[in-house]
């Protein structure tokens, strides 16, 4: 592996695109764990991005926020407080984390798909317009419009959840290019913002998604197409569906920078989305991220997630992204374990707060039905 670190190092000096960058070694998997386990196991050990406390306790504090905002959605849901399809993003935290917070947060761009609710949270948009957004409230992120797919924060460059699969990936690759427009065409020496699109495995089969990755290498846009590969796609496993599981290697296709990243473990994937960003910003243009992930839940909510074996269910359990990182922090003398007890009560409060806030908040007004479909003035 330091063989091929260093062959991407090399690459990366000569001005070509690197197509693998590693992560970390983490044991083997059983065959029982299935082949995702299998691929995780073998990844190589990872560059891991270095944090200060500070850094480290905004990355323990946006995770641990991510994953009891959605433990409570799941609680709510059951009470019947919110309805239609809620898709929770438990155990890919370290992705969400990972990307958005090494980059800037109301400069850059995001856009996600219907398992949105991490990613707008690491965006900044308050608790308490996610909850409101998911309860339908007037107050939410998207004036209770939206629902839990379709959470929008201009204020906080959150170009919107989408239902569709791929139906995120062109938009975030127009705010990509406009963010080069502004610099070359129209001379804003300053227009310098990175969108990153986060998706699934499962969406790789799609058009949209090589139809943008074309345009993004063609013109070099400052783009970081984030795959979130948890293995399944609803309960189509990703190995029976494309022919190339592997999914960083399409990069090369496009003459673009690949790499394939541990997905549970957020230094590592900081730390590839900040050469990422660096590439992004010098005008190098796009990197396919592949984060090796892995949803502890069903696909929604609505789903009983009888078909994924025990095995492997166990083998990601193992590897939660919040307990390493927690451990990481304590091994590296950056944090105690009271420092981190600390900010879960903290997060609590911040999660009881938004319910409250959420339940009492009121319904948008039927004389406003019409609103905010047209641009206002
Ligand atoms: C264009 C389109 N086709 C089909 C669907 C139905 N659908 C909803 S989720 C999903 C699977 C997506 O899997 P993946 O991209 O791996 O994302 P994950 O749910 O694992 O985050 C599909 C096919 C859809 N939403 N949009
Ligand atoms: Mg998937």
């Amino acid at each position: 592996m330091t063989q091929e670190l260093t062959a991407a190092r090399a690459a990366q000096s000569n001005g070509q695109a690197p197509h693998r960058q590693a992560a970390v070694t983490s044991g083997t998997a059983s065959p029982d764990a299935g082949s995702h386990a299998e691929r995780h196991s073998a990844l190589d050990p990872a560059e891991r991005a270095p944090v200060s406390r500070e850094e480290g306790l905004l990355l323990y504090r946006d995770m641990t926020l991510g994953r009891r905002f959605e433990d409570k959605c799941a609680e709510m849901y059951y009470r019947g407080k919110m309805f239609g399809f809620v898709h929770l993003y438990n155990g890919q935290e370290a992705v969400s984390t990972g990307v958005i917070k090494a980059m800037r947060q109301q400069h850059d761009w995001f856009c996600s798909t219907y398992r949105d609710h991490v990613h707008a949270l690491s965006c900044g948009v308050p608790a308490r317009e996610v909850m409101s957004e998911l309860f339908g409230k007037a107050t939410g992120c998207s004036k209770g419009r939206g629902g839990s797919m379709h959470l929008f924060s201009r204020e906080h460059h959150l170009l919107g959840g989408y239902a569709f699969i791929g139906e995120g990936i062109p938009i975030a690759l127009g705010a990509a290019f406009s963010s080069r427009y502004k610099r070359d065409a129209l001379g804003q020496a300053d227009s310098d913002a990175v969108t990153a699109a986060f998706f699934g495995d499962g969406t790789c089969n799609v058009g949209q998604f090589f139809e943008c990755l074309n345009m993004a290498a063609l013109w070099k846009l400052p783009i970081l197409f984030v795959v979130e590969n948890n293995r399944w796609a609803i309960g189509m496993d990703h190995n029976r569906a494309t022919s190339e599981p592997e999914i960083w290697r399409k990069a090369a296709a496009f003459g673009m920078a690949g790499e394939e990243v541990d997905g549970m473990d957020v230094l590592a994937v900081r730390a590839a989305a900040l050469r990422a960003v660096e590439r992004a910003r010098a005008g190098e243009g796009p990197t396919l991220l592949e984060c090796l992930t892995y949803r502890f839940r069903g696909h929604s909510l609505a789903d009983p997630d009888e078909l994924r074996a025990a095995a492997e269910k166990e083998f990601w359990a193992q590897r939660d992204p919040i307990k390493r990182l927690a451990s990481d922090l304590i091994q590296a003398a950056l944090a105690s374990e009271a420092d981190l007890k600390a900010i879960e009560a903290e997060v609590d409060a911040e999660v009881a707060d938004c319910v409250a806030f959420a339940l009492a908040a009121p319904e948008p007004d039927g004389s406003e039905l019409t609103r905010y479909i047209w641009a206002e003035d």
